[in-house]
């Protein structure tokens, strides 16, 4: 925002006002309706940060969201993986275990994974499988449908590539993967 002047016509001898600055960092919500200032200032045509009423109206384009809705999802971390089954270190794995990773939010529902996305390698190439998203869409796993020598170690790796999140934002989990090794005691790496 640039400078401006501020004039209140008519105003009382008995008060005066104080001007903040504000860092934009650590706004206030000073109407209480769950949006900060920022926010609505950078939205002057549809929010008011004195006005505590906007914030329940639907956003423009949002799929009949309202303001707060969008506000908290657009504030929510990115999605990332919670945790993958087989975990680091666990002991005896089967190499045809499939793996499973369990996400922070569903997918979208027209997210599409394939073994493009979900792979295992063993031997440094990869092996057949199949991929199988959850009908939560929150978690999704890989069965490997190839014979492999009992003691292979076997790689799987997650690159979500284009696939969004029921927000319709990319994944967030660069490098997720999970190995393991079949034995007396799995080797598990992340
Ligand atoms: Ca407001």
């Amino acid at each position: 925002m640039g400078p401006g002047v501020l004039r209140h016509q008519n105003a009382p001898d008995t008060g005066f006002y104080q001007v903040l600055l504000m860092p934009r960092e650590a706004p206030r919500d000073t109407d209480g309706d769950g949006l900060d200032d920022v926010f609505e200032l950078e939205r002057p045509e549809s929010l008011n940060p004195l006005d505590p009423a906007d914030a329940g109206r639907p956003a423009p384009g949002a799929g009949g969201k309202t303001w707060l809705e969008l506000y908290t999802e657009l504030r929510a971390p990115l999605t990332t993986v919670a945790d993958m089954s087989p975990f680091q270190n666990e002991d005896g794995v089967a190499v045809t275990r499939e793996a499973v990773f369990r996400l922070t939010r569903p997918l979208a529902p027209d997210a599409l994974l394939t073994v493009s996305n979900v792979h295992a390698t063993f031997g440094g190439r990869r092996i057949l499988g199949r991929v199988e998203i959850s009908a939560d869409r929150q978690a999704v796993t890989y069965f490997p449908t190839e014979n492999l020598p009992a003691s292979a170690r076997v790689r799987v790796t997650f690159d979500p590539g284009d696939a969004r999140d029921d927000l319709g934002r990319r994944l967030d989990l660069a490098g997720s993967g999970v190995s393991w090794q079949r034995g007396p005691r799995g080797l598990l790496t992340r």
